[in-house]
Protein backbone atom coordinates (compact mmCIF):
# COMPACT_ATOMS: atom_id res chain seq x y z
CA UNK A 1 0.00 0.00 0.00
CA UNK A 2 1.03 3.18 -0.59
CA UNK A 3 1.16 5.95 1.87
CA UNK A 4 1.50 9.62 1.39
CA UNK A 5 2.02 12.24 4.76
CA UNK A 6 0.13 15.04 3.87
CA UNK A 7 0.29 17.93 5.93
CA UNK A 8 -3.41 19.61 6.36
CA UNK A 9 -2.59 23.43 6.55
CA UNK A 10 -6.33 25.31 6.47
CA UNK A 11 -5.26 28.52 7.83
CA UNK A 12 -8.07 31.56 8.13
CA UNK A 13 -11.36 31.92 7.38
CA UNK A 14 -12.67 29.90 5.00
CA UNK A 15 -9.56 28.13 4.60
CA UNK A 16 -10.74 25.81 7.41
CA UNK A 17 -14.12 24.59 5.73
CA UNK A 18 -12.48 24.24 2.18
CA UNK A 19 -9.85 22.25 3.83
CA UNK A 20 -12.52 19.76 5.75
CA UNK A 21 -14.31 19.49 2.66
CA UNK A 22 -10.84 18.29 1.04
CA UNK A 23 -10.14 15.79 3.38
CA UNK A 24 -13.32 13.99 3.04
CA UNK A 25 -13.14 13.77 -0.46
CA UNK A 26 -9.49 12.89 -0.40
CA UNK A 27 -10.19 9.93 2.56
CA UNK A 28 -13.30 8.91 0.36
CA UNK A 29 -11.56 8.55 -3.00
CA UNK A 30 -8.66 6.52 -1.60
CA UNK A 31 -11.05 4.01 0.13
CA UNK A 32 -12.70 3.35 -2.84
CA UNK A 33 -9.94 3.39 -5.27
CA UNK A 34 -7.50 1.52 -3.09
CA UNK A 35 -4.10 0.47 -3.41
CA UNK A 36 -2.72 4.19 -1.66
CA UNK A 37 -3.56 5.43 1.68
CA UNK A 38 -3.36 9.08 2.71
CA UNK A 39 -2.50 10.39 6.49
CA UNK A 40 -3.09 13.90 7.15
CA UNK A 41 -1.36 15.77 10.37
CA UNK A 42 -3.32 19.27 10.66
CA UNK A 43 -1.36 22.09 11.66
CA UNK A 44 -3.09 24.94 13.56
CA UNK A 45 -1.01 28.02 11.77
CA UNK A 46 -3.34 30.76 11.62
CA UNK A 47 -4.10 34.69 12.25
CA UNK A 48 -5.45 33.56 15.82
CA UNK A 49 -2.62 31.50 16.48
CA UNK A 50 -0.44 33.95 15.31
CA UNK A 51 -1.79 36.47 17.80
CA UNK A 52 -2.11 34.01 20.45
CA UNK A 53 2.00 32.97 20.12
CA UNK A 54 3.86 35.99 17.97
CA UNK A 55 4.14 33.94 14.64
CA UNK A 56 2.25 31.94 12.30
CA UNK A 57 5.49 29.35 11.86
CA UNK A 58 6.71 28.24 14.99
CA UNK A 59 10.67 27.49 15.45
CA UNK A 60 11.08 23.96 13.66
CA UNK A 61 7.71 24.36 11.91
CA UNK A 62 9.71 24.18 8.23
CA UNK A 63 12.01 21.53 9.43
CA UNK A 64 8.84 19.34 10.34
CA UNK A 65 7.03 20.23 6.90
CA UNK A 66 9.67 18.80 5.15
CA UNK A 67 8.84 15.00 6.12
CA UNK A 68 5.78 15.68 4.30
CA UNK A 69 5.31 14.35 0.87
CA UNK A 70 3.09 17.06 0.42
CA UNK A 71 1.37 20.23 1.76
CA UNK A 72 -2.47 20.62 1.59
CA UNK A 73 -3.32 24.41 2.52
CA UNK A 74 -6.60 26.50 2.89
CA UNK A 75 -6.09 30.33 2.86
CA UNK A 76 -4.16 33.35 4.92
CA UNK A 77 -5.50 36.47 5.48
CA UNK A 78 -7.48 38.20 8.28
CA UNK A 79 -9.37 41.29 9.60
CA UNK A 80 -7.11 40.94 12.95
CA UNK A 81 -3.95 41.10 11.04
CA UNK A 82 -2.26 43.55 8.76
CA UNK A 83 -2.49 41.44 5.33
CA UNK A 84 1.22 42.01 4.97
CA UNK A 85 2.34 40.53 7.37
CA UNK A 86 -0.33 37.41 7.39
CA UNK A 87 1.15 36.76 3.82
CA UNK A 88 4.76 36.68 4.65
CA UNK A 89 4.35 35.05 7.67
CA UNK A 90 2.72 31.96 6.69
CA UNK A 91 2.47 31.51 2.16
CA UNK A 92 5.43 33.04 1.50
CA UNK A 93 7.68 31.78 3.89
CA UNK A 94 6.36 28.07 2.69
CA UNK A 95 6.36 28.70 -0.86
CA UNK A 96 9.43 30.77 -0.94
CA UNK A 97 11.33 28.50 1.72
CA UNK A 98 10.42 25.57 -0.39
CA UNK A 99 11.98 26.86 -3.64
CA UNK A 100 8.34 26.29 -5.00
CA UNK A 101 9.11 28.44 -8.24
CA UNK A 102 6.07 27.22 -10.56
CA UNK A 103 2.81 28.68 -9.80
CA UNK A 104 0.02 26.33 -11.65
CA UNK A 105 -3.21 28.09 -12.18
CA UNK A 106 -5.46 26.16 -14.74
CA UNK A 107 -8.97 27.84 -15.57
CA UNK A 108 -11.18 26.47 -17.71
CA UNK A 109 -14.98 26.34 -17.88
CA UNK A 110 -16.25 23.14 -16.17
CA UNK A 111 -19.38 21.74 -17.13
CA UNK A 112 -22.65 23.31 -16.60
CA UNK A 113 -20.76 26.50 -15.06
CA UNK A 114 -21.67 30.07 -17.00
CA UNK A 115 -19.01 31.84 -17.76
CA UNK A 116 -19.78 36.05 -17.63
CA UNK A 117 -18.36 36.08 -21.19
CA UNK A 118 -20.52 35.54 -24.10
CA UNK A 119 -18.99 33.56 -25.58
CA UNK A 120 -17.13 31.62 -22.81
CA UNK A 121 -17.35 27.92 -22.74
CA UNK A 122 -15.22 24.90 -22.59
CA UNK A 123 -13.87 24.98 -25.78
CA UNK A 124 -13.08 28.73 -26.03
CA UNK A 125 -11.56 29.52 -22.02
CA UNK A 126 -9.66 26.49 -21.10
CA UNK A 127 -5.97 28.16 -20.16
CA UNK A 128 -2.96 27.50 -17.46
CA UNK A 129 -1.77 30.34 -16.29
CA UNK A 130 2.66 29.99 -14.64
CA UNK A 131 3.10 32.39 -12.19
CA UNK A 132 6.49 32.49 -10.92
CA UNK A 133 6.32 32.11 -7.56
CA UNK A 134 10.05 32.45 -6.27
CA UNK A 135 10.90 36.66 -7.20
CA UNK A 136 9.86 39.33 -9.12
CA UNK A 137 8.00 41.86 -7.22
CA UNK A 138 7.70 39.69 -4.20
CA UNK A 139 11.33 39.34 -3.54
CA UNK A 140 10.57 41.22 -0.44
CA UNK A 141 13.87 43.59 -0.96
CA UNK A 142 12.67 47.30 -0.27
CA UNK A 143 12.52 49.55 3.17
CA UNK A 144 11.24 52.76 4.41
CA UNK A 145 12.86 55.25 5.92
CA UNK A 146 11.93 59.09 7.33
CA UNK A 147 8.61 57.22 8.90
CA UNK A 148 6.26 60.17 9.38
CA UNK A 149 7.84 62.78 8.04
CA UNK A 150 6.75 65.05 4.69
CA UNK A 151 10.28 63.49 2.95
CA UNK A 152 8.96 59.67 4.00
CA UNK A 153 10.38 57.39 1.16
CA UNK A 154 9.34 53.52 0.52
CA UNK A 155 11.14 51.23 -1.97
CA UNK A 156 9.78 47.77 -3.37
CA UNK A 157 12.37 46.49 -5.26
CA UNK A 158 11.44 43.90 -7.65
CA UNK A 159 14.53 41.09 -8.31
CA UNK A 160 14.35 38.89 -11.28
CA UNK A 161 17.45 36.62 -11.84
CA UNK A 162 18.19 35.35 -15.29
CA UNK A 163 18.31 31.61 -13.19
CA UNK A 164 14.80 32.64 -11.97
CA UNK A 165 13.67 33.36 -15.17
CA UNK A 166 15.47 30.48 -17.41
CA UNK A 167 13.93 28.15 -15.09
CA UNK A 168 9.93 29.40 -15.05
CA UNK A 169 9.94 29.74 -18.65
CA UNK A 170 11.63 26.33 -19.54
CA UNK A 171 8.65 24.68 -17.18
CA UNK A 172 6.23 26.60 -19.30
CA UNK A 173 7.52 25.56 -22.16
CA UNK A 174 7.06 21.83 -21.25
CA UNK A 175 3.78 22.32 -19.87
CA UNK A 176 2.60 23.86 -23.05
CA UNK A 177 4.49 21.31 -24.65
CA UNK A 178 2.09 18.64 -23.03
CA UNK A 179 -1.22 20.61 -24.25
CA UNK A 180 -3.02 19.66 -27.34
CA UNK A 181 -2.37 22.94 -29.19
CA UNK A 182 1.11 23.18 -27.51
CA UNK A 183 0.98 27.56 -27.39
CA UNK A 184 2.70 29.83 -25.15
CA UNK A 185 2.26 33.46 -24.88
CA UNK A 186 4.90 35.53 -23.02
CA UNK A 187 3.36 37.85 -20.83
CA UNK A 188 5.33 40.99 -19.71
CA UNK A 189 5.53 44.87 -19.25
CA UNK A 190 9.31 45.39 -21.30
CA UNK A 191 7.72 48.76 -22.98
CA UNK A 192 7.75 50.61 -19.80
CA UNK A 193 9.82 48.22 -17.41
CA UNK A 194 13.07 48.09 -19.35
CA UNK A 195 15.60 46.26 -17.09
CA UNK A 196 13.47 43.07 -15.71
CA UNK A 197 11.02 42.54 -18.24
CA UNK A 198 13.34 43.23 -20.75
CA UNK A 199 15.22 39.90 -19.48
CA UNK A 200 12.10 38.29 -19.12
CA UNK A 201 11.26 38.92 -22.99
CA UNK A 202 14.91 37.96 -24.26
CA UNK A 203 15.57 34.89 -21.86
CA UNK A 204 12.00 33.59 -23.50
CA UNK A 205 13.16 33.62 -26.78
CA UNK A 206 16.48 31.72 -25.24
CA UNK A 207 14.45 28.90 -24.19
CA UNK A 208 12.15 28.95 -27.39
CA UNK A 209 14.92 27.20 -29.51
CA UNK A 210 14.77 24.34 -27.41
CA UNK A 211 10.64 24.08 -28.51
CA UNK A 212 11.10 24.66 -31.90
CA UNK A 213 6.95 22.78 -31.94
CA UNK A 214 6.00 25.32 -29.69
CA UNK A 215 4.13 28.28 -30.73
CA UNK A 216 4.85 31.49 -29.07
CA UNK A 217 3.29 34.77 -28.93
CA UNK A 218 3.75 37.99 -26.82
CA UNK A 219 1.47 40.60 -24.91
CA UNK A 220 1.95 43.28 -22.70
CA UNK A 221 0.43 42.92 -19.48
CA UNK A 222 -2.57 45.41 -20.17
CA UNK A 223 -3.61 44.11 -23.40
CA UNK A 224 -3.60 40.71 -22.43
CA UNK A 225 -6.60 41.69 -20.00
CA UNK A 226 -8.57 42.63 -23.00
CA UNK A 227 -7.77 39.40 -24.97
CA UNK A 228 -8.89 37.31 -22.00
CA UNK A 229 -12.50 38.74 -22.32
CA UNK A 230 -12.26 39.31 -26.20
CA UNK A 231 -10.75 36.59 -27.57
CA UNK A 232 -10.31 33.57 -24.79
CA UNK A 233 -9.72 31.23 -27.89
CA UNK A 234 -6.39 32.45 -28.84
CA UNK A 235 -4.61 31.49 -25.54
CA UNK A 236 -3.54 28.57 -24.38
CA UNK A 237 -0.90 28.75 -21.32
CA UNK A 238 0.44 31.85 -20.38
CA UNK A 239 3.98 32.63 -18.49
CA UNK A 240 3.69 35.34 -16.48
CA UNK A 241 5.64 37.06 -13.25
CA UNK A 242 4.46 36.92 -9.71
CA UNK A 243 2.32 39.73 -9.50
CA UNK A 244 1.13 39.84 -13.21
CA UNK A 245 0.22 36.34 -12.90
CA UNK A 246 -1.22 36.71 -9.66
CA UNK A 247 -3.57 39.64 -11.15
CA UNK A 248 -4.22 37.56 -13.93
CA UNK A 249 -5.49 34.34 -12.57
CA UNK A 250 -7.71 35.82 -10.85
CA UNK A 251 -9.42 36.89 -13.53
CA UNK A 252 -9.12 33.84 -15.51
CA UNK A 253 -10.99 32.18 -12.27
CA UNK A 254 -13.80 35.14 -12.37
CA UNK A 255 -14.31 34.17 -16.15
CA UNK A 256 -14.37 30.78 -15.64
CA UNK A 257 -17.66 31.36 -13.55
CA UNK A 258 -16.17 31.96 -9.88
CA UNK A 259 -13.38 32.83 -7.64
CA UNK A 260 -14.46 29.67 -5.78
CA UNK A 261 -13.59 27.96 -8.69
CA UNK A 262 -9.46 28.40 -9.31
CA UNK A 263 -7.11 26.06 -8.15
CA UNK A 264 -2.97 26.54 -7.80
CA UNK A 265 0.24 24.03 -7.28
CA UNK A 266 3.30 25.47 -6.01
CA UNK A 267 5.43 22.99 -7.41
CA UNK A 268 8.77 22.50 -6.29
CA UNK A 269 9.59 20.67 -9.88
CA UNK A 270 13.02 19.14 -8.68
CA UNK A 271 11.08 17.80 -5.45
CA UNK A 272 13.90 18.52 -3.66
CA UNK A 273 11.29 19.77 -1.08
CA UNK A 274 7.22 19.05 -0.69
CA UNK A 275 4.95 21.46 -3.35
CA UNK A 276 2.02 23.54 -1.61
CA UNK A 277 -1.39 22.93 -3.33
CA UNK A 278 -4.20 25.84 -2.60
CA UNK A 279 -7.69 27.02 -3.48
CA UNK A 280 -6.44 30.66 -5.14
CA UNK A 281 -9.57 32.29 -3.24
CA UNK A 282 -8.37 33.76 0.02
CA UNK A 283 -10.00 33.38 3.17
CA UNK A 284 -13.68 34.91 2.59
CA UNK A 285 -13.98 35.99 5.94
CA UNK A 286 -18.01 37.83 4.30
CA UNK A 287 -18.83 34.20 4.10
CA UNK A 288 -17.00 32.42 6.83
CA UNK A 289 -18.59 30.43 8.94
CA UNK A 290 -22.29 30.32 6.74
CA UNK A 291 -21.38 26.83 5.46
CA UNK A 292 -21.62 27.93 2.16
CA UNK A 293 -17.75 28.12 0.94
CA UNK A 294 -17.40 26.75 -2.56
CA UNK A 295 -14.78 23.74 -1.98
CA UNK A 296 -14.30 23.02 -5.75
CA UNK A 297 -11.16 25.05 -6.50
CA UNK A 298 -10.10 22.50 -2.99
CA UNK A 299 -11.37 19.83 -4.84
CA UNK A 300 -9.77 20.73 -8.05
CA UNK A 301 -6.11 21.43 -6.34
CA UNK A 302 -6.20 18.36 -4.34
CA UNK A 303 -6.87 16.30 -8.01
CA UNK A 304 -3.10 18.48 -8.77
CA UNK A 305 -1.61 16.61 -5.62
CA UNK A 306 -2.82 13.01 -6.72
CA UNK A 307 -1.29 14.06 -10.06
CA UNK A 308 1.81 14.66 -8.43
CA UNK A 309 1.76 12.13 -5.82
CA UNK A 310 2.14 9.87 -8.44
CA UNK A 311 -1.49 8.83 -8.54
CA UNK A 312 -2.75 10.44 -11.61
CA UNK A 313 -5.79 7.60 -12.28
CA UNK A 314 -7.06 8.89 -8.80
CA UNK A 315 -6.74 12.75 -9.56
CA UNK A 316 -8.79 12.30 -13.10
CA UNK A 317 -11.27 10.19 -11.07
CA UNK A 318 -11.76 13.02 -8.60
CA UNK A 319 -12.17 15.21 -11.49
CA UNK A 320 -14.78 13.58 -13.29
CA UNK A 321 -16.50 13.77 -9.94
CA UNK A 322 -16.15 17.25 -9.83
CA UNK A 323 -17.38 18.11 -13.42
CA UNK A 324 -20.38 15.78 -13.09
CA UNK A 325 -21.02 17.72 -9.65
CA UNK A 326 -21.17 21.24 -11.77
CA UNK A 327 -23.02 19.52 -14.75
CA UNK A 328 -25.79 18.40 -12.29
CA UNK A 329 -25.90 22.02 -11.22
CA UNK A 330 -25.17 21.33 -7.71
CA UNK A 331 -23.73 25.02 -6.81
CA UNK A 332 -22.61 27.06 -4.28
CA UNK A 333 -24.21 30.98 -4.24
CA UNK A 334 -21.27 31.94 -5.50
CA UNK A 335 -22.11 30.00 -8.73
CA UNK A 336 -25.45 31.06 -8.97
CA UNK A 337 -27.43 28.37 -6.44
CA UNK A 338 -27.88 27.49 -2.90
CA UNK A 339 -26.36 24.36 -2.22
CA UNK A 340 -24.08 24.14 0.65
CA UNK A 341 -20.66 23.91 1.04
CA UNK A 342 -21.82 19.91 2.72
CA UNK A 343 -23.84 19.73 -0.51
CA UNK A 344 -21.34 19.76 -2.98
CA UNK A 345 -19.02 17.54 -0.76
CA UNK A 346 -21.11 14.96 -0.46
CA UNK A 347 -22.17 15.15 -4.21
CA UNK A 348 -18.64 14.40 -5.20
CA UNK A 349 -18.15 11.66 -2.61
CA UNK A 350 -21.68 10.26 -4.56
CA UNK A 351 -20.24 10.87 -8.04
CA UNK A 352 -17.20 8.66 -6.73
CA UNK A 353 -18.58 6.36 -5.79
CA UNK A 354 -20.82 6.04 -9.12
N1 LIG B 1 -5.25 30.38 -0.88
C1 LIG B 1 -4.67 31.57 -1.37
C2 LIG B 1 -4.43 32.58 -0.31
O1 LIG B 1 -4.63 32.35 0.84
N2 LIG B 1 -3.98 33.74 -0.73
C3 LIG B 1 -3.71 34.78 0.19
C4 LIG B 1 -3.11 35.98 -0.47
O2 LIG B 1 -3.34 37.08 -0.03
N3 LIG B 1 -2.33 35.77 -1.48
C5 LIG B 1 -1.71 36.81 -2.20
C6 LIG B 1 -0.62 36.27 -3.05
O3 LIG B 1 -0.23 35.13 -2.86
O4 LIG B 1 -0.14 37.00 -3.88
Amino acid sequence: MREYKIAAIPGDGIGTEVISAGVTVLNKLASLQGGFKLSFEHFPWSSDYFLEHGHYIPEGGLEKLKQFDAIFFGAVGSTKVADHISLWGLRLPIAQGFDQYANVRPARVLPGVKSPLRNGTAETLDWVIIRENSEGEYSGHGGRAHRGLPIETATEVSIFTRAGVERIHRFAFKLAQSRPRKHLTLVTKSNAQRFGMVLWDEVFYEVAKEFPDVKTDRELVDAVTTRMVLKPQTLDVIVATNLHADILSDLAAALSGSLGIGPTANLNPERSFPSMFEPIHGSAFDIMGKGVANPIATFWTASMMLEHLGEAEAGRKLMVAIEKTTEAGVFTPDLGGNATTADVTNAVCRFLES
